[in-house]
Formats: structure tokens, C-alpha cells, sequence
């Protein structure tokens, strides 16, 4: 089995919940890929001697790492940093995680501007692609624990909607108009 996701429902109940529809509508692994998203299954036990993990970082050029934990105890500024991961935005480089313990979820918008939530949990390692419209947010266990890694140097800078003027953005909209 692959990583869960599905269509959110339009409810601004908690952002911790699952927010799915009734029936629920599932997105398959395959709709995320043409969506330029790309996952892998993992074994978050073995993340520091991990021939699978470093074959993906040597093949996308992965070569910036860090760990990161967000839990209330532990984050300096939680509340804060909880609220603008959740910020609809976009970055003009790829944002890629691998959950280490814990879980959350990306949402990511489709091709019609309609909002998936992908639940990550420990193994799942996903990439969002340059200009894809997304935010985060910790689910109802509250904790996560990631590695973020990086093509280069870190460039984390998020631009909030409207972002429609970036190159990165226009990119990835011709990229969706040729696969779908
Ligand atoms: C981000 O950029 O949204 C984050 O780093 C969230 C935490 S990583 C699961
Ligand atoms: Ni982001």
C-alpha cells in the first residue's frame, strides 16, 4: 500500500482532522504523479545507513539534509511556525520530506485548484515540485518527526498566494497543462 490521500471537504473544522468527504474520495499515487509529485516507502529505522535512501538522494541530487521535530515542547515559536506551515504558498524549489516518526499532512492543490491531503506517516518520503500550491499541517497526534533535504543550499522562502507571477509557478502550470 502506498501513501493515503484524498479530496478535503470544505468544512474549517480543526486543521489537525482528516477533513475527508462522505463518501470519502480517494486520490490514488498515480493522480499525485502527474501532479509532478513524487513518494517512496522507506524504512524510517535505518534512515542513517539506507542504501534506498542515498540511491534517491544521489539520482535528484539530494544533497542537503537536517532533522527536524516539531512538538510543542521542543519548537521554539510552535504556535507561530504551525500557522504559517499551514499558509497556503509555494516555493521555487522542490520541498522534499521523509517522515522519521510521528505523521502529518500535505495538502496539495490539483489541476482544478481543489485541495488533496496526503497523510504522511513514518517511511513516507514525498516531493513536491517547484511552484505546486501546498501547506502543511501536524495531524491530531501532534508531533512529527522529519528529515527535510534539499537540491544545494536551503532556500526555505515561501510565497503565499497570489504567487502566480513566479517562474517557478508559470513552469509548473506548463508542466501540468502538458500531462493532463
Ligand atoms: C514545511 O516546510 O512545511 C515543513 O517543514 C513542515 C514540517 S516537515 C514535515
Ligand atoms: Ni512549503
Amino acid at each position: 500500500m502506498g501513501v493515503e490521500a484524498w479530496y478535503m471537504d470544505d468544512s474549517d473544522d480543526d486543521q489537525r482532522k482528516p477533513h475527508k468527504r462522505r463518501p470519502n474520495v480517494a486520490v490514488t499515487l498515480e493522480e499525485l504523479e502527474k501532479h509532478g509529485i513524487l513518494y517512496w516507502k522507506l524504512d524510517p529505522n535505518k534512515f542513517e545507513d539506507d542504501l534506498k535512501l542515498q540511491k534517491i538522494r544521489k539520482e535528484r541530487n539530494y544533497t542537503w539534509m537536517d532533522i527536524v521535530n516539531i512538538h510543542k515542547d521542543t519548537m521554539p515559536n510552535y504556535e507561530e511556525k504551525i500557522k504559517s506551515f499551514y499558509q497556503e504558498h509555494i516555493h521555487l524549489d522542490e520541498e522534499i520530506r521523509y517522515i522519521l516518526a510521528g505523521s502529518g499532512y500535505f495538502d496539495v492543490r490539483d489541476k482544478d485548484d481543489k485541495w488533496i491531503r496526503i497523510a504522511m506517516k513514518e517511511g513516507d518520503m514525498i516531493t513536491l515540485p517547484a511552484g505546486i500550491y501546498h501547506r502543511f499541517t501536524l495531524d491530531e497526534n501532534n508531533y512529527v518527526k522529519a528529515m527535510r533535504l534539499f537540491v544545494g543550499e536551503p532556500v526555505w522562502t515561501p510565497y503565499y498566494r497570489p504567487a502566480d507571477e513566479f517562474e517557478a509557478r508559470k513552469k509548473y502550470i506548463q508542466f501540468l497543462n502538458e500531462r493532463l
